[in-house]
């Protein structure tokens, strides 16, 4: 008698999991509990009947998940089924404007998610599942950060990840009201509700995203994307919420939710759904009994209080949360401050991209550094930033400047380098240097920065972008050697993947002509600057001379007509005198003119670049000079064509640049 509801029991709970739903709705989690949610990491729901994933404390989990598997695929033919969903969520940072991370709307095979991390990866995967087919995930994520090493297009954008954290496509987060294109912007860490609908059609198949402040559903979505589904689902599937905190921290709340998986899911009411409880305000009536005149001290007190507070700020260095992530050694901006006598003019030893470098001494040591002062005024700036020393300071190469150390006050940051004796490579081969290097001195510094750029390259887990190849950026050390330094400038990015576009950025006459037309630095625009080096080194001259005569302004147009004349060695530095290694002078230039080609593909890479300069590999027969206007070179009038759109060359203008001097005539030349 008692076997046979215990057989069915056992058949149940192995044939078919215990229970599935189709759908359901929770207008807030009010007596909600973990029969309800099944919530893992730090999430907990609060008395209002809120679901709050995270609090505001650094590197943390939070996730809530609908305790019962749902069914994804259609038993009968194995593709995937369709799915609504909507929620109302909030993201409340700790610092105004700065939200860390983001959450995700989930969709996995477990509800532990197991060795995810927090920061960027939201708690869903980890570095070495990231990208793994086998992961069958399927999130939407709400991101306040931009990773560059996922390619995040901004630090307020809404993507669909699928297996991986880089997003299949996103964008920025905001709506369309119905019966207008224009989208209207929504801050995700506003800290107020916003709506979103998930819907997906698996017959089409079709996967739309909407947002909206309000409780209507917006007609249009703001990502609507075509795609397949029934590779990533199992059979049955968990969904809910994961988000996580970086060394930046928001609270993650979620106040709604509704899901159905056989129609559209029902929109939730914004009004009739819990809500944050208000910050607490001073209690009233305490002024109230005040006279005025006790008032009017209070005021002159707390004036004189605050004045007294804010000097003894500026002379204490605050400590924030992320620094403590910052890789390099962190030192104290008194003592480096000190080191350079205040900042003193006599102590400046130029112009680095963004900055004025300084020659200090390492505190408590007669280690002698080169100090770069950045100033970064916004407080998003001074987090990537932050991110970006963290890298540079893992970075070590015989050919590079050793990042050495750091240190940071309000709006400002020192970056300390090891102190090069014999300064940049432009005092030696512009405006009459006193010291003449000789052609092996010259050819020995080429070869040492074609190896440092190469490190830069491929030498490391992740490309890093130099940007701003120039003389000015090769350093020498005591013993001449030639080490590339500021990168000040690098952005990095994922091997065989492609950056986003930024702020062009770079010096005039180094700059790749495509990277005005596209803005994206690639290391096809690094091999362009370089060749331009080469050029320079070899000539003892600018790329772009003043100076000069008309046919002689651009560099690589006067060594390309010379080598068309069958004159190239008429180029070779006068002030080497004859002294040279005409074999090697000549594969220089070739490879010179091979680096600035217009057309990124007929540039080598900086490993073939190294071959050609080792001798390894010679120079390939496209080479040969061309009879006419034609070959590879074609295209180099393009290039004097686009720096008469001066228009567009001034982006690569920066304050500070020793270049910049030199460029400011240039517009009455091109008038003229
Ligand atoms: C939470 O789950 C319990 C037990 O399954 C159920 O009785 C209760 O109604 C649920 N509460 C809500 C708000 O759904
Ligand atoms: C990532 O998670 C997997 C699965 O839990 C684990 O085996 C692996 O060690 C984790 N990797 C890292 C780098 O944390
Ligand atoms: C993907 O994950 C599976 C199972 O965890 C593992 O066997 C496989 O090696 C992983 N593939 C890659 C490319 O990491
Ligand atoms: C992203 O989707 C938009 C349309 O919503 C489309 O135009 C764009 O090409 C897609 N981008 C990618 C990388 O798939
Ligand atoms: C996606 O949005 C479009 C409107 O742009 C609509 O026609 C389509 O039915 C929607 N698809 C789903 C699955 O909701
Ligand atoms: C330098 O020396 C001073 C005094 O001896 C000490 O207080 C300080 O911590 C030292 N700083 C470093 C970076 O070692
Ligand atoms: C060419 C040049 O200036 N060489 C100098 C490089 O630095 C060392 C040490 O500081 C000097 O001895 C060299 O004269």
């Amino acid at each position: 008698m008692l076997l046979s509801p215990l057989l069915l029991l056992l058949h149940l709970s192995f044939s078919i999991p215990p229970s599935f739903s189709q759908s359901f709705f929770y207008n807030g989690f009010k007596n909600c509990d973990s029969t309800n949610i099944t919530m893992n990491g730090v999430a907990e729901i609060t008395d209002d009947g809120i679901l709050r994933l995270t609090d505001v404390r650094s590197r943390l989990i939070g996730r809530g998940f609908y305790p019962d598997p749902i069914r994804f695929k259609s038993p009968t033919t194995g593709t995937s089924l369709s799915f609504s969903t909507s929620f109302v969520f909030a993201v409340v940072p700790k610092y105004r404007q700065l939200g860390g991370h983001g959450l995700a709307f989930t969709i996995s095979p477990t509800k532990d998610l197991v060795g995810a991390q927090p920061s960027q990866y939201l708690g869903l995967l980890n570095c070495s599942l990231n990208g793994n087919s086998s992961n069958h995930l399927f999130a939407v994520e709400f991101d306040t950060v931009q990773d560059y090493e996922f390619v995040d297009i901004d630090d307020n954008h809404v993507g669909v990840n699928i297996n991986r954290m880089r997003s299949v496509n996103s964008t920025r987060a905001g709506f369309f009201v119905d019966g207008d294109s224009t989208k209207q912007e929504i801050c995700l860490h506003s800290g107020k509700k916003i709506q979103a609908w998930i819907d997906y059609d698996a017959d089409i198949p079709q996967l739309n995203i909407t947002l909206s402040i309000y409780s209507k559903k917006p007609s249009t979505p703001i990502l609507s994307l075509p795609v397949d589904l029934s590779p990533v689902f199992q059979d049955f599937m968990y969904v809910g919420f994961s988000a996580s905190t970086g060394l930046l921290a928001s609270s993650h709340y979620v106040f709604g939710w509704s899901f159905n998986m056989t129609g559209k899911a029902k929109s939730l009411n914004l009004h009739c759904l819990p809500s944050l409880p208000p910050f607490k305000k001073n209690k009233r009536g305490f002024i109230i009994g005040l006279s005025v005149s006790v008032i009017l001290a209070f005021f002159i007190i707390a004036t004189g209080g605050a004045v007294y507070v804010f000097k003894q700020f500026n002379h204490v260095d605050m400590v924030e949360d992320w620094e403590l992530d910052v890789g390099p050694q962190k030192y104290s901006y008194k003592d480096l401050k000190d080191s350079t006598k205040g900042f003193h003019e006599k102590e400046m030893l130029g112009y680095g991209g963004s900055g004025k470098v300084y020659k200090g001494v390492l505190p408590n040591s007669t280690t002698q550094i080169a100090l770069k002062r950045i100033l970064k005024e916004s407080k998003h700036g001074q987090k990537e930033f932050a991110s970006e020393i963290s890298t540079i300071g893992r970075l070590r190469h015989r050919n590079l400047v050793q990042l050495l150390g750091w240190s940071r006050r309000k709006g400002e940051f020192l970056l300390i380098y090891d102190f090069m004796s014999n300064g940049s490579l432009d005092n030696y081969i512009f405006n009459n240097p006193k010291t003449i290097l000789s052609w092996e001195q010259r050819f020995k510094i080429i070869n040492d920065v074609s190896n440092g750029l190469l490190y830069l390259h491929e030498g490391w887990e992740q490309t890093v972008l130099h940007r701003d190849i120039k003389a000015g950026n090769v350093l020498l050390d005591s013993e001449l050697n030639g080490r590339l330094g500021d990168f000040g400038l690098a952005k990095l990015y994922d091997h065989g993947s492609h950056p986003t576009t930024t702020k062009v950025v770079g010096t005039l006459g180094y700059m790749a002509p495509e990277l005005t037309r596209t803005g994206k630095p690639t290391t096809s625009s690094d091999v362009f600057a370089f060749g331009a080096l080469l050029l320079e080194v070899v000539c003892g001259r600018r790329p772009i001379e003043l100076k000069a005569s008309p046919e002689e302004l651009i560099l690589v147009d006067w060594v390309m007509d010379k080598w068309r004349e069958g004159r190239l060695l008429e180029v070779v530095d006068s002030r080497l005198k004859g002294e040279f290694d005409k074999v090697e002078v000549m594969m220089v230039l070739k490879l010179g003119l091979m680096c600035s080609s217009d057309e990124p593909s007929f540039r080598p890479s900086m490993r073939q670049v190294i071959r050609y300069l080792e001798g390894e590999v010679p120079l390939p027969e496209i080479l040969a000079p061309p009879s006419e206007k034609g070959g590879f070179v074609v295209g180099f009038d393009d290039f004097a064509a686009s720096l008469k759109k001066m228009d567009t060359w001034s982006v690569g203008y920066r304050e500070g640049d020793a270049d910049l001097e030199a460029g400011s005539g240039l517009p009455e030349l091109v008038s003229g």
